[in-house]
Parts: C-alpha cells; structure tokens; sequence
C-alpha cells in the first residue's frame, strides 16, 4: 500500500502527458495510492466481482495437483504480494516450502505480508522484496525448485506487448526449471463483465474516481469529481474491459498549472482488464519462451490458473 504523498512532480508529468493526448488516458497504476488501495481490497468482496472467490476456491481445490507437480522444498515468488491471503493457501498446499519471496513496489505491503506468513509458517525463510516487478529485478540466493505466483489476473492489466515483457522477466529471474503459476481471467458475457467492474453499491465507481482526487493532492489538479462519471465497458475486439472516466460537462481543469480543455462525454481512459483464453495466455506464454504445464479451470467458466514451465 502506497504512503498518502503530496505535490508530486513526477505525478504530474505523467498526468499531463496522458491529459493532453488526442485520446486522453492516465496510468492505472495510479489508481492504487493509499485510498485506491483500500477500495480495491473492498472490491475484491463485492458479489459482482467473482475474481477473488473464484481463484481462491481454484486454488484449494488445485492443491494437492500442484504439490504433486512442484515437488518438496521449493522457494515461491509472489510477483505483487499485496494481502497474505492467496500465498498462505498456496504455501499450505505445497510439500515443506523452504522460502518465500512476497515482491512488491509498496514496502508496507511486502512487510505486511511476509509478517503474516511468519506466524503461519514459522519455519519458512522469508525474503520481502521491494521494487517495481516490470523492471525485472534480480532474486536472492533460493533453494529449488522455484516457482513464480502471480495471482488475481493482474496479468490482464498488462496490454500484450507489456505481458510478453514481464513474462520474460519472469523467466529470466527463475531460470532453468522454473515454474511460473499466473491467474488469468477468461473472457465471457458483457452482462457478467460489465458489472464486475460496475457495481451496484458504487465501490468500483469510487475506485477509479479516486484517480482524480489523487491528481488535485499530487498533480495540482482541480478536478471536481461531481462533474465525472466511472464508464466501464466491453471492447470485444480487443477482449478487455475498460474503465473511464467522463466528463459529464463541457469544462477546463487546471493540472499543474496547464488548462485541460474536456467536452461534454470525452472520457479519460484510466485501466484495461484483458480477459484472455487459454490460447491467447499460452501465445504470449510461449513468446516469452514459456510452456504450460497444466491448466485449470473453475466448474463455471470463469477463471483459469495456468502452470508454466520454461
Ligand atoms: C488488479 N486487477 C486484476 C483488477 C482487475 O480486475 O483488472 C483491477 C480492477 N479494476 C477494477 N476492478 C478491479
């Protein structure tokens, strides 16, 4: 979780960049300050958003499969370990794990997380790792076999050219024998996916608004949120959801100094979520030089956790 901060001039730069575009968009990255990251965690419990319940009912029943396949000892690299919850599952399916690595950009969540799996798993080495896991930084000394986690279909946040980078990372980092276990959402109807990420109770309608609260405290900005609206919506062509937000209003606001000109219903692109079937995964996959091992699916359809080998 990422600490409240004030003008940020680097938030900034990049808010403009993407404000002043033809087509105007913010990294969704900046979604998840100290605020976005509390209503993500809510998000993760509302009805609409099978995401969660889905992969961790996956993931109980894949345990004994996966304990089978990965063998005794191994170290596991969770690549995003914002909540203890999905590597203390998979910690506890596995055959005596000797080390666990919770790798992360926010410190207060890799300390977080390695702390609630120290009480669980007390004679597990733990080595929490900070830093931005898209740069590829290098792992500590681990015992074999590796296996990378990369749970709760954030891979589907990335656009395919940034998940075939990642993916490669990954494998660069694990090496020879490593194993990579990534949650990835499937694709299905509008009228499950639209909700999902539009519920009834307006949590994930806060979540993306929040963007712009963080933009008047670290960009300058004068946004009222009252004069947007959260639009999230099905682009079948490229099989993701994307979330917006749009003026509800002809209107100028200032960032950092620059007026930002919106006509009435021009939106701001601010995150894509993929949904991808397990062709589409294992094409990138295997870009990255990566095989599936196994797959596995929920009863419904829903969700899928891939196993890759290199
Ligand atoms: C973090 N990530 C996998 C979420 C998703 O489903 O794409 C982010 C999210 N955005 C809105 N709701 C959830």
């Amino acid at each position: 979780m990422a600490a409240e901060r004030h003008f940020d001039p680097a938030t900034a730069e990049v808010a403009l960049r993407g404000l002043r575009a033809s087509r105007k968009t913010l990294p969704a990255h900046l979604l998840y300050d100290e605020e976005g990251c509390r209503l993500f965690e809510a998000i993760t419990r509302l009805p609409e958003y099978y995401v969660t319940r889905t992969e961790l009912a996956l993931l109980r029943q894949i345990g004994p499969e996966l304990r089978e396949r990965v063998g005794p000892g191994a170290a596991v690299v969770e690549y995003g370990a914002g909540a203890p919850t999905k590597a203390s599952l998979l910690l506890a399916a596995l055959d005596r794990p000797a080390a666990y690595v919770p790798f992360d950009i926010a410190e207060s969540a890799v300390v977080a997380t390695a702390e609630a799996l120290r009480e669980r798993f007390p004679g597990l080495a733990l080595h929490p790792l900070v830093g931005d896991f898209m740069d590829g930084v290098a792992l500590p000394d681990l015992p074999r076999p590796l296996l990378g986690f990369f749970p709760g279909s954030t891979i589907g946040n990335l656009d395919p050219e940034a998940a075939v980078r990642f993916l490669g990372k990954v494998r660069g980092a694990l090496g020879e024998g490593g194993r990579f276990l990534v949650g990835v959402d499937l694709p299905k109807a509008p009228e499950v996916l639209v909700p999902a990420y539009d519920d009834a109770a307006g949590v994930t309608a806060a979540f993306n608004l929040n963007l712009l609260r963080r933009l008047n405290r670290e960009a300058g900005a004068g946004f009222d949120l009252a004069h947007f609206a959260h639009r999230a919506v099905w682009n079948a062509t490229d099989s993701r959801i994307e979330m917006h937000l749009q003026s509800r209003q002809r209107q100028s606001v200032p960032v950092a100094g620059v007026p930002v000109h919106f006509e009435a219903g021009e939106t701001i692109h601010t995150e894509n979520s993929y949904k991808r079937s397990p062709q589409a995964f294992l094409t990138l996959a295997s870009q990255a030089g990566w095989h599936g091992e196994a797959l596995w699916r929920d009863p419904d359809g829903l969700f899928s956790l891939h196993l890759l080998a290199s």
